[in-house]
């Protein structure tokens, strides 16, 4: 089950002093997130466009960025939140809080764009520093469509179909369309580009590669547009973020006060326990 958070930025305040609001539906207050993973990355790569092929199972071509959301999945017995920028990415407005506590980070380029790759270690990467010790990262090729002919064809999160047809399904689109549904782009960042990118956010973290997952296991090249690789991005984070699920959950047992020990303790003055 998705839910939707919606957050209200509003316009009218300079881009420091922007204030964010949250708003909920009744019946969902009670859920708590298990665990937080935020999508970074420059203006226009397509995060909100990847959330929405996720969690709405379509495409859009224009789709709002100012006043984004959150999303809370259920993974089984957790809810994992899923962060999008709210467009505060184009103002230099995303500060420490954006990330702080997150289980896994989502670094995400344009495949026809190398300036998004090279953004994301100058702008977005000290972002991460607020997130968890143990954050996974993985580092997102979106727009594979408009480069590769594989990428054109739908495999996951529903297809093209359902953005045109909206969301009814329709036959499947065969594996591989010829000729290609559309001229095909210059593809400006490779997968090796965005692999040793890998490497270098685990050193700038001072991870050990030996004792990370592998490059090849987190970079992904998708599309927001066919749903390529969408379902398999995310759901290969979910799994990988449950043990920081259960180890936030330990911590937390752990650090439970015992309200009857308390509640036998003598108070003093101060209202400090004796
Ligand atoms: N061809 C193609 N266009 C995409 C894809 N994802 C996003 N877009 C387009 O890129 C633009 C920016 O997308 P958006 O999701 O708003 O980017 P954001 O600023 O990173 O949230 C929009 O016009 C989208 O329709 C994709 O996978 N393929
Ligand atoms: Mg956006």
């Amino acid at each position: 089950m998705i839910i939707k958070y919606s957050v209200v930025v509003s316009p009218s305040l300079k881009a420091n002093q922007r204030q964010v609001t949250t708003t909920m539906p009744e019946s969902t207050k009670m859920k708590k997130p298990d665990v937080k993973i935020v999508i970074l990355g420059d203006m226009n790569v397509g995060k909100t466009s990847l959330l929405h092929r996720y969690t709405e199972r379509k495409f859009k071509d224009t789709i709002s960025t100012v006043g984004g959301a959150f999303f809370l999945k259920q993974w089984g017995p957790y809810n994992i939140s899923i962060w999008d920028t709210a467009g505060r990415e184009q103002f230099h407005g995303l500060g420490s809080m954006y990330c702080r506590g997150a289980a896994a980070v989502i670094l995400t380029y344009d495949v026809t764009n190398w300036q998004s790759l090279a953004e994301l270690e100058d702008r977005f990467l000290s972002l991460t520093d607020t997130a968890s010790t143990d954050c996974i990262f993985a580092i997102v090729g979106n727009k594979a469509d408009l480069t590769d002919p594989h990428a054109q064809a739908a495999t996951s999160g529903g297809g093209q179909a359902d953005a045109e047809l909206g969301g009814v399904q329709t036959q499947p689109l065969p594996a591989c369309p010829t000729p290609p549904a559309s001229p095909l782009l210059n593809k400006q960042v490779s997968k090796e580009d965005a692999m040793a990118l890998y490497g270098r956010v685990l050193r700038y973290k001072g991870l050990e590669e030996k004792t990370s997952p592998p490059a090849e296991k987190m970079c992904f090249e998708t599309s927001a547009k066919t749903g390529y690789n969408v379902d398999m991005l995310f759901e290969t984070l979910f799994d990988m973020v449950l043990p920081s699920i259960l180890k936030k959950r330990r911590e937390g047992e752990n650090s439970t006060v015992d309200l009857e020990e308390s509640r036998g303790s003598k108070r003093t003055k101060a209202g400090c326990c004796a």
